[in-house]
């Protein structure tokens, strides 16, 4: 028999958003007359706008013709390449330097695979938990402990210091996975910011892993929406972003990750080379009924739909910020990105969401599961149907009233 892979064996728990959907599923069991609202995972809930819907249908309707046919896409079809290149990044980069994925998620596993169980990863503390359970899988991560896995350096992103890691404590030669605007916190560094998280990887040797996913929610013109935007990023960072939240197509499948040809191992070997490589291996392209789409999104009328889209979501995360800051309950986020960080002082993240669930049958995210500086706080997403949101609002104004 084969043994079990240690690195697999080594998690702490499950996989945080299946645990929530395990917990909403026995609440819903135990109370079949509950309305359960979701305000937990961020799963777009709205459809695809009409001119983006047609580059999905014209995306099918090609592939069954002789001339329109399309097969594998390895890296994904130039022009769409090129668009992303000229709409992102103001033409910055070469098609070669834009590799087409079937989603953010994806190409952060597959990341690892670039560097290997010895690099040394460290996390913003809360973080979107791909980052870390994905480490663990490359075997980068030790034991795991009250306060983390041994080997990754968790760098709190709280209230005391604005939601900006200490970069001082930053490791030499580290793998640094960054997100703005971040889930959970939905806070957005500023430019200084990430100047000064640039400067840090340049001093430490770091390669920072961007997550951008949300980047079609800054509505502050001052917040860059790359790390690309900074100088000297091409020499520390790769990107990744996603059409998921910007065009509703989390059901689609559709992504690119941005690898500058400047970027460099220690020994000098190119990352981008290396990339092509893992991708060309073990990835065969994403869908090319998605990328039609993906065209879609990008013309003139696309990016008007995609503002459109992301305006209604940011609506959502009005309504439930104000309730927030109405009753006094302290909270970040919502103002240029989908997610309400909320704090609950000196009480367990997972009571808090079961009082919720009980009382107000509204799902959340605990912040305890993405991170331990996450204990004590709540993550509540923007993404759901407005009705569902207005009365998923109510129901926690109601509970806070009774104090
Ligand atoms: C639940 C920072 C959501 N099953 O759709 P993708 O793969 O292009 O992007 C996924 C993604 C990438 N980067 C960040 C993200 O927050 C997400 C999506 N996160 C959430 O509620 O935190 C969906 C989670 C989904 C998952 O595990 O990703």
């Amino acid at each position: 028999m084969l043994t079990r892979n240690p690195c697999i064996a080594r998690l702490k728990s499950g996989y945080l958003f299946p645990e929530i959907a395990r917990r909403r599923r026995e609440f819903a069991a135990a109370h079949p007359d509950a309305k359960i609202i979701s305000l937990g995972v961020g799963n777009t809930t709205e459809p695809v706008l009409p001119h983006i819907n047609s580059g999905l249908v014209e995306g099918a309707r090609r592939l069954g013709t002789a001339e329109g046919y399309s097969g594998y896409a390895d890296e994904g079809f130039e022009e769409l390449r090129r668009r992303i290149s000229e709409v992102y990044y103001h033409g910055a980069f070469g098609v070669d330097e834009i590799f087409i994925s079937d989603g953010a998620k994806c190409d952060i596993g597959r990341l690892q695979v670039l560097f290997g169980g010895s690099a040394k990863v460290a996390v913003q503390d809360p973080s979107y938990p791909v980052y870390v359970d994905g480490s663990v899988f490359a075997g980068a991560a030790g034991a795991g402990t009250d306060t983390g896995y041994q080997g990754i350096t968790y760098l709190p992103c709280t209230a005391d210091n604005g939601y900006f890691p200490n970069l001082a404590r930053l490791p030499q030669n580290s793998l640094f996975y960054f997100c703005s605007p971040n889930n959970p916190t939905g806070a957005t560094a500023t430019r200084d910011q990430l100047e000064a998280l640039v400067k840090a990887a340049l001093r430490t040797g770091s390669i920072i892993v961007f997550d951008a996913a949300y980047s079609s929610y800054i509505r502050d013109s001052a917040i860059p929406t790359t790390i690309f935007a900074v100088d000297g990023a091409d020499e520390c960072a790769i990107e990744v972003n996603s059409f998921s939240k910007s065009a509703g197509f989390t059901g689609v499948r559709l992504g690119w990750t941005a690898v500058p040809k400047k970027l460099r191992f220690e020994g000098g070997e190119s990352v981008l080379a290396d990339w092509n490589r893992v991708c060309g291996t073990i990835f065969n392209g994403a869908s090319n009924i998605a990328q039609r789409g993906g065209l879609a999104a990008l013309d003139d009328e696309g990016r008007k739909e995609l503002r459109a889209l992301t305006d209604f979501y940011m609506e959502n995360a009005r309504l439930i910020r104000t309730a927030m800051q109405k009753h006094g309950v302290p909270c970040v986020g919502g103002d240029n990105s989908p997610y309400i960080w909320a704090r609950f002082p000196g009480e367990d993240s997972w009571d808090v969401f079961s009082r919720i669930l009980e009382k107000c049958h509204v799902v959340t995210t605990p912040g305890s599961g993405v991170g331990p500086a996450g204990r004590g706080c709540l993550r509540v997403s923007a993404f759901g149907h407005r009705a569902d949101i207005e009365e998923g609002v109510r129901r926690l104004a109601r509970l806070w009233d009774r104090g």
